[in-house]
């Protein structure tokens, strides 16, 4: 999954994609790359980002979910909003992409379950203003998974088809600093629920912190983290995640098509499978 934020303010790609034209064809970039979907969202969840209004956000990513919808590109719309949700799906858009999980606005399951496409349930704590008061685990994995499976309950119950249901440890969202680490090595927690799974580790700061200048103790600056997360992507797909979401489609995309192959091979060769 390739990401296009149509924002000024996201963590690493603020600003690169606000006019249109050009967002679309960094999405046939990204395709053209290797992604086999494009996540558009209009409005950053970064740590600290103020919400924006939902007109901004419809004016951010309509033209952007047509125009890459109508070339053929699968797209997906990362938002919070049931109104945002269901324009872009009336524009083309066959995945709703809620970090929230459909907590943060209540008409969003039901605007889900009537577009009958599939949905993203991201573990989430709360806005991004305050999100990094709500880390606090005893067991961060066991606890993450509980949560999530609570939120498609409730999904379910407002009418999602659990076939529909995609889910998401939420890396960065709510987390401490040895949160994401646990979550990413224990991704095989995650077959209690039956669904598949959704990695968004590119560029984010556990990544930057493992990677600090070791004279200053600085962060890697979010666009020296690609070669990270492509790691970060064959990790995960060790585990068997369904998709990892990333900005840098080529390496990544590069990357798990190896541990793919790698891993017919295992079977073929008749070994047990890790
Ligand atoms: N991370 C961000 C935004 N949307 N969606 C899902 N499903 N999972 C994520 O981890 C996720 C997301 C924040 O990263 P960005 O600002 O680079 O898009």
């Amino acid at each position: 999954m390739g990401i296009l934020n149509v924002t000024p303010d996201s963590f690493s790609d603020g600003g690169c994609w606000l006019d249109p034209g050009r967002a679309v064809e960094h999405g046939l970039a990204l395709a053209a790359r290797g992604a086999d979907m494009v996540d558009v969202g209009g409005e950053s969840t970064r740590p600290g980002a103020r919400r924006v209004p939902v007109e901004e956000e419809l004016a951010r990513v309509l033209p952007v979910v047509r125009g890459l919808a109508r070339q053929g590109v699968l797209v997906s719309i990362d938002t919070m909003r049931a109104r945002v949700a269901e324009a872009a799906v009336d524009a083309g858009a066959r995945i709703v992409n809620d970090v929230s999980g459909g907590r943060a606005d209540e008409a969003m399951a039901k605007t889900a379950a009537r577009a009958g496409v599939p949905f993203v349930v991201m573990h989430w704590r709360g806005q991004s203003q305050g999100m990094d008061d709500l880390a606090g685990y005893g067991d961060v994995v066991a606890e993450v998974v509980a949560e999530v499976g609570r939120q498609m309950d409730a999904v379910v119950s407002a009418g999602v088809d659990p076939e529909q249901v995609v889910l998401d440890p939420g890396l960065g969202f709510a987390k401490g600093r040895s949160d994401d680490w646990a979550l990413l090595a224990a991704l095989d927690a995650w077959a209690v629920l039956d669904r598949p799974l959704l990695v968004g580790p590119s560029r984010k700061r556990f990544l930057g912190e493992l990677l600090a200048d070791p004279a200053t103790g600085e962060p890697r600056p979010a666009r020296e983290r690609d070669d990270a997360t492509s790691a970060a992507a064959v990790l995960a797909a060790a585990q068997g995640a369904w998709a990892v979401r990333v900005h840098e489609v080529r390496a990544a995309a590069d990357a798990v098509r190896v541990e793919a192959a790698v891993r017919a091979h295992r079977m073929t060769a008749g070994q047990v499978p890790v």
